[in-house]
């Protein structure tokens, strides 16, 4: 049995899980997977045993690996770290060669993911045919049906889960500006946020920064600029103006797209 990653399709934690696996060429199958509908395969996955919620993520969060030998990682860090023992050190490369980097791992995790998926959240959930057609693209045609059909319920229970309000999402605005504004310090002059190699700090700051990026698709389908919501591309435009969002579209150019 290959490596199984349990991934909601799109997810920008998932795509942090990804890069690591793809950097180091760590195969593995992938169960693509929508919100919802994740819940099952994951629940079958650890056969009923669901770990731990988190501060932005249920017992049956995404990404999962569940590795050729049954052990079962249950979150992007827990991949990445494992990624880091056995693979990253060996190669020279460690994604943790200072503590200062699993603070900024736990930084991200914690206060720039959960706000840039409830901004990208705030403008998607709306837009039926645009939900449906990233489904359609991103998982099988079965699993995408079911999803599109129970879209006028299960939007306004991703919205009460996610908290996507408009005070949240006003409030999730203004912490990514003040993060973005701290990290465009921590940037200045510098390829990496800790030492002179990649690691898991850099990984979590591009991929969890994703949704308000649009990087060029990597391992999922992301739809077109053009055809996002006017307030989105908004976002975006403006976060790829600023030096945290330029450093995150070069790390990507030269450090993603060559592991695909
Ligand atoms: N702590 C988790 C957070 C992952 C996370 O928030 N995953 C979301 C997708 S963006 C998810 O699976 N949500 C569904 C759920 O929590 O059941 C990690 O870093 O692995």
């Amino acid at each position: 049995m290959p490596h199984t990653l349990y991934a909601i399709a799109f997810s920008h934690y998932v795509e942090k899980a990804r890069w690591t696996l793809d950097r180091f060429g760590i195969s593995y199958e992938q169960s693509l997977l929508l919100p919802f509908f994740h819940i099952p395969a994951v629940a079958w996955a650890v056969r009923g045993r669901p770990g731990k919620a988190d501060k932005t993520s249920s017992p049956f969060s995404t990404p999962l690996l569940v590795l050729d030998d049954g052990q079962v990682l249950r979150t992007s860090t827990a991949i990445s770290k494992w990624v880091d023992t056995h693979f990253a050190k060996q190669a020279g490369q460690s994604l943790y060669h200072s503590p200062e980097v699993a603070k900024l791992e736990q930084r991200f995790h914690d206060r720039l993911g959960p706000h840039t998926r409830r901004m990208a959240y705030w403008y998607l959930l709306p837009q039926r045919t645009l939900m449906r057609d990233i489904a359609r693209r991103n998982v099988g045609a079965a699993q995408a049906t079911a999803f599109g059909a129970s879209l006028p319920l299960l939007g306004p229970v991703m919205a009460r889960t996610l908290g996507v309000n408009r005070p949240a999402y006003e409030r999730s605005c203004a912490k990514l500006d003040a993060l973005l504004d701290e990290t465009d310090q921590m940037l200045k002059g510098r390829s990496y946020l800790v030492g002179d190699h990649l690691t898991a700090a850099d990984i979590s700051l591009a991929t969890l920064l994703s949704p308000m990026l649009r990087p060029p698709p990597s391992g999922r389908h992301v739809p077109p600029l053009d055809t996002l919501p006017k307030g989105l591309r908004a976002h975006i435009e403006a976060t790829r103006n600023r030096p945290t969002g330029q450093w995150a579209l070069e790390r990507f150019a030269q450090e993603r797209l060559h592991t695909l």
